[in-house]
């Protein structure tokens, strides 16, 4: 990976660096955002993991103050409308499953696919992004990991019952994450991040994340597969 070479081309001054950073920087403050209200639900779902979950939820909170200054440092401004839309399937699928109390697949959806998308993009971004966005990058990537251990304790812990909710849950929103990659791909590689990287990293973290709660490599293989069927 060439990335001191790569970071040394990149010019955060330029329009074609903002233009791009005025994208994924309002997914990041969108996604933030909805991270915060989805803890806050899940607080109200699990009565037994509230506070731990609100302490979550403060973190995302915490966060999305950081990326809304990397921002302004590069006085970049969001396009918060193309964010809202980027994330509006998930947005919407989270929306039903609380509706329904249904937990796990709340959980499938923020706890494990949107931490592993979030840990997998924080990491590529880190070793290109300038020097004020790198220190906040780094400290923010450290708390998504705790988001996703407490995705990955609770379904471990529930695991023979609900198995089949997590796999059904899997098979309807990894497709969509797929779509927000293809969907951002051109702006991520403007910031030097490359489409293939962010899709290794995330099917390292993911695949861990399912062999943790108690899938097989033979379930994890199937289960990364219908990533590709969207
Ligand atoms: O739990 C969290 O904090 C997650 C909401 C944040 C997700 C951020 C999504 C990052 C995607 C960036 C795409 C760049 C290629
Ligand atoms: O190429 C593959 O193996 C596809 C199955 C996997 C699709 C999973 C979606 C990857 C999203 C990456 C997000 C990175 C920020
Ligand atoms: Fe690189
Ligand atoms: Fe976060
Ligand atoms: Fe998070």
């Amino acid at each position: 990976m060439p990335q001191l070479e790569a970071t040394a081309t990149l010019d955060y001054q330029s329009d074609v660096y903002k233009d791009a950073y005025s994208r994924i920087n309002a997914i990041v403050i969108e996604g933030e955002q909805e991270a915060f209200d989805n803890y806050i639900r899940l607080a109200d779902m699990l009565p037994e993991s509230q506070d731990e979950l609100k302490s979550l939820a403060k973190m995302e909170k915490r966060h999305k103050k950081g990326f809304q200054a990397c921002g302004r440092n590069l006085s970049v401004v969001a396009d918060m409308e193309f964010a809202q839309e980027f994330f509006s399937k998930l947005h919407q699928n989270f929306k039903v499953a609380s509706e329904a109390n249904d937990v796990v697949t709340c959980l499938v959806i923020q706890s494990l696919i949107i931490e592993c998308f979030a840990i997998s993009a924080y990491n590529i971004y880190i070793p290109h992004a300038d020097p004020f966005a790198r220190k906040i990058t780094e400290g923010v990537v450290k708390d998504e990991y705790l988001h996703l251990n407490f995705g990955e304790e609770w379904l471990k812990a529930h695991f023979e019952e609900c198995k089949d909710r997590i796999d059904a849950a899997n098979r309807e929103n990894l497709p969509i994450i797929w779509e927000m990659l293809n969907a951002v791909a051109k702006d991520a590689k403007v910031l030097n991040m490359e489409k293939e990287e962010l899709i290794e990293d995330f099917m390292i973290a993911y695949g861990e994340a399912l062999s943790n709660i108690g899938f097989t490599t033979r379930d994890i293989m199937k289960m990364s597969s219908y990533g590709l069927r969207g």
